[in-house]
């Protein structure tokens, strides 16, 4: 969508993935969907290093409405016990925060969690979402006619445009459409969407995250070409600092996630994040190849020996236009010892004539030196686990 906005992948933090649906703030007072929860996510991101890294929309997911909408005016309202002080009183205090307001809403009668969904009040709840200065919309697709959705997304971005407040716009129309047989329209996703979410929702385990990057990689050569900047694919949540992924799965969702030029937005409880896991949420050089300027997203390119290699084309381009890449090495073995594997350069596609200078991007302190393609590369990689490297062009 050509609106100027999130001409990198959106970084920031939602609830939906770690705190679901709690509402109820008695028995669980730090985990309920409520005003306390975004405004010390929001205060967190700031305090513990994650805005300095570039993570910066704070997004409020299902289940903060009233069940009804304002008898009078029909406006949605934020559910009045758990957001007491309304939803411009939070705006207020993450933009104070230096950080950016996304909420969720659904296009069809009702959200997943059965609050009401914008449908028959699609120009009020835009004009809301201005008068509540959101950042950045999540459309979802629960309760709707999917036939109706080519038309209505579009709709609603049009809706939000013209209330004059720069909104991103995540759709998530494309993963209704697969789930249904159907084949989504990339060439309108691109016009209308900042960001689309294309298949299903993760959940805390490996199992989901290697089914999440398998449908990415099996569907690559109708689903990669459509990311860029302004219009990027989005394989969902990150796991990271929450219960299912060890410490190199962890690494794993993250490499995998800068190589698909996915939007990093984190699902977890941040006042409880291991300092371990941190480093990794917050790895400048792994945030930096997710955010590379030409927003070209990458791909599985070959697998051997169950090995699995993902690469993607970042600057610096040599003046002779030979891309440096980022290579992920991906290990979907379990039988126990870190497992060791070799490449040549050539191999892996990489063909710059001058060659190339590695950087091992989770260990600085490994240097690697300069590679021709005709030199072999060997890595070893712990079990479910994964190895990244830049490859600069010389
Ligand atoms: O509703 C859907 O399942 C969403 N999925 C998920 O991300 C979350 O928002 C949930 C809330 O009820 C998609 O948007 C594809």
């Amino acid at each position: 969508l050509d609106n100027g906005l999130a001409l990198k992948p959106p970084m920031g933090w939602m609830s939906w993935e770690r705190f679901r649906c709690i509402t109820d703030c008695k028995l669980y007072p730090d985990e309920c969907i409520s005003e306390q929860l975004f405004q010390r996510h929001a205060d967190l991101l700031v305090s513990e290093g994650y805005a300095d890294a570039g993570y910066e929309y704070v997004i409020i997911d299902d289940c903060w409405l009233e069940k009804n909408r304002d008898n009078d005016t029909q406006k949605l309202v934020a559910d009045r016990k758990r957001f007491p002080n309304g939803l411009n009183a939070l705006s207020d205090h993450i933009h104070k925060q230096g950080l950016k307001f996304g909420l969720y809403q659904d296009y069809g009668t009702n959200t997943c969690a059965g609050y009401p969904g914008v449908i028959k009040h699609m120009k009020l709840d835009a004009q809301t979402f201005a008068e509540w200065d959101v950042d950045y919309v999540k459309l979802d697709g629960c309760y709707a006619n999917i036939s109706d959705m080519a038309t209505g997304y579009p709709e609603f971005g049009r809706l939000l445009n013209e209330t004059g407040r720069p909104m991103v716009y995540s759709c998530s129309w494309p993963a209704y459409q697969e789930d249904a047989g159907e084949m989504p329209d990339y060439e309108s996703l691109k016009q209308h969407c900042n960001l689309w979410r294309n298949w299903d929702d993760i959940d805390d385990s490996l199992e989901s995250l290697m089914q999440i990057m398998d449908y990415f990689a099996k569907n690559q050569d109708r689903i990669q070409p459509h990311g860029g900047p302004g219009h990027w694919n989005d394989p969902d949540m990150l796991l990271l600092g929450n219960y299912g992924l060890s410490y190199d799965q962890s690494k794993l969702q993250m490499a995998i996630w800068s190589i698909m030029a996915a939007p990093l937005i984190m699902s977890n409880d941040l006042a409880a994040v291991r300092p371990e896991i941190k480093d990794i949420l917050q790895n400048r050089a792994v945030i930096a190849v997710d955010q590379d300027e030409l927003g070209i997203q990458g791909r599985r390119v070959l697998s051997r020996n169950q090995i699995e290699v993902w690469k993607r084309p970042i600057t610096p381009v040599t003046k002779s236009g030979h891309h440096s890449y980022a290579v992920a090495f991906v290990s979907r073995r379990d039988d126990g010892a870190p497992y060791s594997i070799p490449f040549t350069v050539n191999e892996l596609g990489l063909r710059n004539p001058k060659g190339y200078n590695v950087q091992d991007l989770y260990d600085a302190s490994n240097k690697l030196g300069v590679f021709q393609s005709d030199s072999q590369f060997i890595t070893r990689v712990n079990p479910n686990g994964v190895t990244f490297y830049k490859f600069t062009a010389l």
